[in-house]
């Protein structure tokens, strides 16, 4: 025993609480949206849609996540694609739109703990009277965000427990205040603000310097921090929480990434909460930020869905903390790099996290990450204090391996007595031996659990023949028809009233002013869908323009581009318009004219449009009768399928058909 202790004896860190805490934990979160990153997560058949939830909120299972942020959809285009508002127009209110409220129902189904919060990206266009900014009236939009508030209780009993201002955007002090007044003018006084989701400046001095607005705001949230944070910050008193982070591709350096900055926002920044934007890669691999989720459900059509290590990694803090534990005093950095916390539920319990990340096996998109070496080392810790007492210690490892195919995740390992040592200065002591991007927890709970389902079926393209008639009976449980991901603006499905016809349910694109938007959404409104990899099909689908004279709709094929650049989307698009005429156009801006003629084409009349793409040729039937055909294309050579409309107006979709050859 002693030969084996001599050879481990290592450098020294104290675990000790007799000299006071740090601050206290709030949780370790995910981010859905900013924007429509859950959209292919809810048409996932169950068990599979229920397994992956467990994989990320059930308690003791995976992620065991602790917090769970929601966008405030505002109709706009906000990273990857557009989330619907509770309120379209000033006169409209619907707690039932987009799967936000689902989501959150689903996360609080499985940890009923678990802290909410709602931020906005965007907002409707009513909400800036027209103008491209939320601050105009202050009050429309503090009614407008605190109405999001209390439908969530009304309707689905959810408490949000914080609320942001307007993510990465500019922040207003008046606006603040005025948000908090409504909110407690509202009884949602235990609803708290968190400001200004951007950088540590201007808000940390902008809070310091004004004491009505540090009452207004409990909490400094800052982006992607790069585990820093500024003197200024630590100054105000407040809590002090990376808002927004990781926003990596999630393999393995995207769980080196999230477990260096896990440990290090609160050694280096102080910071008590980190949040991953985003949660779940559920949007199309070739949107922006393809899979930069804590793990990877894209595929509704298969089922299949991968558990990444973030998750895992993640799971090394939840499993064994809860929010309102304690960091000790005593945490840090380790002799030869990496990092080290504890926490402690101040009855006795102890968790501690390592992490040995290397540079290159742990960076993250952003900021960039200052050179530094890390090596292999004994660690010794001395449980001093409360944590004297403390005899046996589980063990939890990951260990990423980047050479070969042994990397193991959130592994079990034998319990690790902890020494009594007299003849060495400290009584209790650790010792442990640590190798490079491992991570290690080493807690007094018992309960942790790598929970596990039999693998999903296997991964498979988006099917080739596809057919949505829109037809759900009743009140459908979504607001929005699988697989559409809308780019600028919202469909919906719509149950036609006056019309009891075959049209009766539709899918309706519903935006009908320019939203304050968060980047530039097109002019125009468009859903895309299906594989990006197509370039050879068919697409046909029932249309109906309501904008008389000035309306206009399209179907479109080989659509490169989505999320921020939508203005730029190219593809083969064609149109008809209500005043007679139809286009067929190489972007959805219509700057590139590869056809024009008369189509006879009117407002308040359905028609069937197909549009046939094979190789360097197009054509189009209207209504089963050849329009035009034999148009030439060479860029791009394929993209998704899309439906939309030529401005912010109202049109319906019905009997929508791929059939994709190539
Ligand atoms: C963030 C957004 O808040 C998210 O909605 C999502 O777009 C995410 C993707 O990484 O990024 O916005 C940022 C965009 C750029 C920077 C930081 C955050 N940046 O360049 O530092």
């Amino acid at each position: 025993i002693f030969l084996h202790i001599s050879v481990c004896l290592g450098e020294d860190y104290d675990l000790d609480d007799k000299t006071g805490l740090g601050r206290s934990f709030d949780g370790i979160g995910g981010l859905s949206g900013g924007g429509a990153t859950s959209r292919l997560l809810v048409n996932y058949a169950e068990p599979y849609r229920s397994q992956i939830l467990d994989y990320l909120f059930r308690p003791q299972f995976g992620a065991s996540l602790q917090i769970l942020k929601v966008e405030i959809g505002g109709d706009a285009q906000t990273t990857d694609g557009t989330e619907p508002s509770h309120m379209h127009y000033e006169d409209d209110e619907n707690y039932f739109r987009g799967y936000e409220w689902w989501l959150m129902r689903e996360a609080k189904k499985r940890n009923p703990n678990i802290t909410l919060i709602g931020l906005p990206w965007a907002f409707p266009g009513w909400v800036g009277n027209g103008g491209n900014w939320p601050y105009s009236f202050p009050d429309i939009t503090a009614s407008y965000v605190v109405s999001w508030i209390l439908g969530a209780k009304q309707y689905h009993d959810l408490d949000i427990d914080y609320v942001g201002i307007w993510n990465e955007r500019s922040f207003n002090s008046k606006y603040i205040k005025l948000l908090r007044y409504t909110l407690d003018k509202r009884g949602l006084e235990r609803v708290k603000i968190i400001a200004s989701d951007n950088l540590w400046e201007p808000i940390t001095s902008v809070v310091f310097a004004d004491k009505d607005l540090q009452d207004a705001v409990e909490i400094l949230g800052v982006h992607y921090p790069g585990t820093n944070t500024v003197p200024k910050a630590l100054k105000t008193g407040k809590k002090l929480w990376s808002s927004e982070d990781y926003s990596t591709f999630n393999d393995n350096v995207g769980g080196g990434c999230w477990a260096r900055i896990l440990n290090q926002n609160y050694v280096n920044g102080k910071m008590t909460a980190t949040i991953s934007w985003n949660l779940v890669s559920s949007y199309y691999d070739d949107l922006p930020f393809g899979r930069d989720g804590l793990m990877t459900a894209n595929e509704p059509w298969s089922g299949n869905y991968v558990v990444e290590s973030p998750i895992w990694i993640t799971a090394h803090t939840t499993q064994f903390t809860e929010p309102g534990w304690m960091y000790l005093q005593t945490v840090g950095h380790f002799t030869h790099s990496g990092s080290y916390v504890a926490l402690t539920d101040e009855r006795g319990n102890l968790t501690i996290i390592t992490e040995t990340m290397t540079h290159d096996h742990s960076v993250c998109i952003r900021p960039p990450l200052l050179p530094y070496n890390v090596t292999a080392q004994n660690v010794t810790f001395h449980l001093k204090g409360t944590f004297a007492s403390i005899s046996e210690l589980q063990v939890w490892h990951s260990k990423f391996d980047f050479k070969s195919n042994k990397t193991v995740l959130f592994q079990n390992l034998r319990p690790v007595k902890v020494i009594f040592f007299h003849d060495i200065s400290s009584l209790k002591r650790l010792d442990i031996k640590l190798d490079v991007d491992e991570v290690y927890t080493f807690t007094t709970v018992r309960n942790g659990h790598r929970g596990n389902y039999p693998d999903p079926p296997p991964s498979a393209p988006f099917p080739k023949s596809y057919k949505d008639d829109f037809d759900v009976s009743g009140n459908p449980y979504f607001s929005e028809a699988p697989n559409f991901a809308d780019q600028t603006g919202v469909f919906e499905y719509f149950t036609n009233l006056t019309d009891p016809g075959p049209h009766n349910s539709t899918l309706r694109q519903v935006v009908t002013q320019r939203p304050v938007t968060w980047v530039a959404d097109a002019d125009q409104t468009i859903s895309v869908i299906g594989d990006y990899k197509w370039h050879d099909l068919m697409v046909s689908c029932d249309i109906y323009m309501e904008a008389v004279h000035t309306g206009g709709v399209f179907v479109a094929v080989r659509v490169d581009k989505g999320g921020g650049v939508i203005r730029s989307t190219r593809g083969i698009f064609f149109w008809v318009y209500a005043d007679g005429t139809y286009k067929v156009t190489n972007d959805l801006r219509g700057m590139t004219v590869l056809a024009e003629g008369l189509s006879g084409t009117r407002a308040r009349v359905w028609y069937t449009l197909t549009l046939t793409v094979k190789g360097n040729y197009a054509s189009a039937d209207l209504n089963g009768y050849p329009l035009w055909k034999n148009a030439v294309l060479w860029e791009p050579r394929h993209g998704w399928v899309a439906i939309g409309t030529s401005s912010f107006e109202l049109a319906q979709f019905d009997n929508f058909a791929i059939e994709a050859l190539a």
